[in-house]
């Protein structure tokens, strides 16, 4: 099983791409599902997380970092857990650096006769990485066929935090919480999130802006989303992590994902429509 070496990197049959901004901010990503893997802000320490035990093997979800998820979220439907596009290799489009001075790339993924045979839509998904004083991400979805689709999509983002029971995700108050099932009854959300077991479940209605509160790494990380309607709060707990042979046992406890998405009512595009969702990400201290 490939694992990350002790000096943090790892050994991987997988392409990588790297973006150093003039800042020396820095993002490392598979291409395999535009898969961002890390984000080190200048001057700052790793804000995404990756599991050690992570497989990095062709057409394997990568555990850890901004898996892409499209056009699916988990089993509502009858796709692979989370839809293809994570496990399939994206291409390169453009690289460099904005007039504004942040890293960036932009990567594309169009169907193919294996996607075509699984989701019988011609569509071209585009994701932009921009490494900055941020990290910016937009996820571009045109519908390139002659009949609609729907679509719904994530960008599933773990968080490296110093220990999640320390932790609270502020920002969904007000909000409809729906767990897991498609048809959760929506309960409304009064208060912070704080995990003090599995915490799973899509929230409806949120605010464009989530803060996630690590008090042990000393620090907030502010989630400015835009376009995506809901989000996802995930940590697996102990048992689930357990059940994860991708996962280390205990690394539940530094880990929390929160994703933004569009889930509950997925988006729908007629023939040459097209949508895009950002989600910015900076980090400040506490
Ligand atoms: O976003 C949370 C979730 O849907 C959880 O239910 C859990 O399944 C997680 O995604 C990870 O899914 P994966 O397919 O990557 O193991």
């Amino acid at each position: 099983m490939n694992s990350h070496d002790s000096t943090g990197t790892t050994q991987s049959p997988l392409p990588t791409f790297r973006l150093v901004a003039p800042s020396g901010s820095t993002a490392g990503l598979y291409l395999q599902g535009a898969h961002l893997a890390s984000w080190v802000p200048a001057g700052g320490s790793e804000v995404l997380f990756m599991s050690r035990e992570t497989r990095l093997q062709p057409g394997t979800p990568i555990r850890g970092g901004i898996p892409v998820i499209f056009p699916q979220f988990n089993v509502r439907g009858p796709l692979p857990q989370h839809g293809f596009a994570r496990t399939m290799p994206w291409r390169v489009e453009q690289s460099g650096t904005t007039q504004a001075g942040a890293a960036f790339v932009h990567l594309a993924l169009t169907d193919t006769e294996e996607t075509r045979a699984m989701w019988p839509h011609a569509f071209l998904a585009e994701f932009l990485i921009e490494v900055g004083a941020g990290l910016t991400t937009a996820l571009r979805v045109r519908n390139t066929g002659d009949s609609p689709f729907s679509f719904a999509t994530a960008l599933h983002t773990y968080f490296r935090v110093g220990d999640v029971r320390q932790v609270q995700v502020e920002g969904l108050e007000g909000s409809s919480f729906l767990g897991v099932e498609p048809d959760g009854e929506p309960q409304p959300v009064t208060a912070p999130i704080r995990v003090v077991g599995e915490t799973n479940g899509v929230y409806t209605d949120t605010g464009d802006r989530l803060m996630l509160r690590d008090p042990s790494l000393d620090r907030t990380i502010v989630i400015d989303k835009h376009d995506f309607a809901d989000a996802v709060v995930w940590n697996p707990w102990i048992e689930r992590a357990r059940d994860m042979p991708d996962f280390g046992d205990d690394e539940y406890l530094t880990m929390l994902c929160v994703e933004s998405g569009n889930i509950a009512k997925p988006t729908r595009l007629a023939p040459g429509e097209q949508w895009t969702g950002t989600q910015s990400i900076t980090v400040t201290t506490l």
